[in-house]
């Protein structure tokens, strides 16, 4: 690996400033009903960025009312829904306006690298925020030939206040694909940030109203999950629930929808999605996309490519040019020009990935390259490549979410099915555009010699532990809408 050293000695100062700390309940910024704050951490160097007002329980209530009440009286779901998509549209133009301020925060607040924000994830946003708002008016109910003589007609209404739980990997992403679908159906939406990043979003929600949001329509609430993430997940008021984070977690939140209302959950969880490289792949587009599908935001993505299956006739050149590839990557300051790689989110997470590291050797795998921290404050990593990895090994088994890339030598047919949890992708590097394509691979999505492609439209989800329920495409809106079947005589009943 290649580090810009002096950048990690002396941090760069980020040109923006912080301006959103408090909650943001019925349109505006206020403190916590207990006054308390909780420190938001800079990754580069575990410094205190800023106090962020700490929402709980009470402050939970007090955003659910404000979204109660923007809902049952309105203006949100009375507006036409062309009139939702304007607002819609205004704040996807209004991101793309500060794609400096949110990317500079979101690059403080996480760790990756600026580039990677402002160039590849702020693009993202507004190009989803504008095909949801394209959606607005564009939701029809259907008539149905029913078997007998009524009108049968359906209506899709919204569900009324949407809770949503948003991890720190993608905090602005996250936070778009939550609140556009929602919005875009005629809900209204309470939302907690993780307590690791809550910065970018406190930011959008401010644009959002720029945009023409009424109040309380939106309420945004940092906080800690079994605080305020449970009172959310277990809210009387609450009519459903989206959640993005980990398994464990997400089992939790699931009782704790069935336990009060019965409220509908939708949840996006962790994975350990193979990455198969066949006998006929082009070694050295393989092992860049291999490459690309692990360490790509520091490897902190649900649907990391973990578990790189190499068919045994290309395993030893994948080998060598895999770890030569590692030791390539640029680890750094993210706010440095080029840089690929930042630290990882904080201490909790990069202990975690030490303690993995330091299992792979004990397993008896390979360290091929990397395994150690980078410098002496914050959270960075070596990226680290282990070969002759076995199903047994826990590094093949749990998600790390880090930058450690395990090879196995073993076919295809292995990595298609013995997981429980299987995220986002899987990839043949080997074929070949429109060669058939076995998509039987038990997993949200199939990427085909590609590796996380995310337009708007694509659905994105996952198999088994992964998930339930399909965010982004059409596919999200269904879980923002109730379905309304209205029923009337063709002609008057005889009784
Ligand atoms: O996740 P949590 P953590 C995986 C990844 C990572 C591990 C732990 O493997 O190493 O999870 O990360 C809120 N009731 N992913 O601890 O706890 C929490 O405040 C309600 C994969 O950060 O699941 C945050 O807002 N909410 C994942 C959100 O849940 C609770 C992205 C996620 O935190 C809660 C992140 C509770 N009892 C981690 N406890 C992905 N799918 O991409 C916590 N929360």
């Amino acid at each position: 690996y290649t580090t810009a050293a002096a950048a990690l000695e002396k941090p760069i100062t980020p040109s923006v400033k912080v301006s959103y700390t408090k909650l943001l309940i019925n349109g505006d910024y206020v403190d916590s009903a207990s006054g308390k704050t909780f420190p938001t951490y800079d990754p580069r160097t575990g410094d205190v960025i800023a106090h962020v007002a700490e929402g709980d329980a009470e402050d939970i209530n007090r955003a659910v009312s404000a979204a109660r009440k923007a809902f049952d009286e309105g203006p949100w779901p009375k507006m036409t829904a062309y009139e939702r998509s304007r607002v819609l549209f205004q704040f996807a133009d209004l991101i793309d306006q500060h794609t400096e301020e949110l990317a500079t925060l979101e690059t403080w607040d996480n760790g990756k690298p600026y580039e990677q924000a402002a160039k590849v994830e702020l693009p993202m946003i507004s190009r989803l925020i504008r095909y949801y708002a394209g959606w607005a008016d564009k939701i029809h109910g259907l008539t149905v030939p029913a078997d007998s003589p009524h009108l049968v007609q359906t209506i899709h209404e919204p569900i009324g206040v949407a809770g949503q739980i948003i991890p720190w990997n993608f905090p602005l992403l996250m936070f778009a694909w939550k609140v556009a679908p929602a919005l875009a159906c005629g809900n209204t939406v309470v939302i907690k940030t993780a307590e690791q990043t809550p910065l970018s979003a406190l930011y959008a929600a401010k644009l959002l109203h720029e945009a023409g949001l009424p109040a309380g329509v939106v309420n945004v609430v940092p906080g800690y999950g079994p605080t305020a993430g449970a009172a959310l997940a277990s809210h009387m008021q609450v009519d459903k629930l989206a959640f993005t984070g980990s398994t464990e977690t997400g089992k939790i939140v699931l009782q704790l929808a069935a336990k009060s209302n019965l409220k509908p959950v939708t949840l996006e969880l962790g994975g350990k999605s193979p990455f198969i490289v066949c006998k006929d792949a082009d070694v050295d587009k393989a092992v860049e996309l291999a490459h690309f599908a692990l360490f790509f935001n520091q490897g902190q993505c649900c649907c990391a490519g973990s578990r790189t299956y190499v068919h045994e006739s290309v395993y030893d050149e994948f080998l060598e040019k895999a770890k030569a590839r590692a030791l390539k990557r640029s680890v750094g300051d993210p706010f440095v020009a080029g840089i690929e790689q930042g630290p990882q989110i904080d201490s909790e997470q990069f202990e975690k990935i030490m303690k993995y590291i330091r299992s792979g050797v004990e397993s008896g795998a390979t360290l091929e390259t990397g395994g150690e921290r980078i410098g002496d404050k914050g959270y960075y990593i070596q990226p680290t490549v282990f070969s002759n990895v076995n199903e047994d090994m826990l590094i093949a088994k749990d998600e790390i979410f880090g930058p450690v890339q395990s090879g196995h030598q073993r076919g295809y047919q292995e990595g298609k099915h013995d997981f429980l949890r299987t995220g986002g992708g899987c990839v043949h590097a080997g074929h070949r555009h429109g060669e058939h394509v076995d998509t039987s691979i038990e997993s949200g999505t199939v990427w085909v010699n590609c590796y996380d492609v995310f337009d708007a439209a694509i659905p994105f989800g996952g198999y088994k532990m992964s998930g339930q329920g399909r965010e982004k495409g059409i596919h999200c809106l269904s879980n923002y809408l109730q379905v309304k079947a209205v029923v009337t005589p063709l002609k008057d009943p005889a009784w």
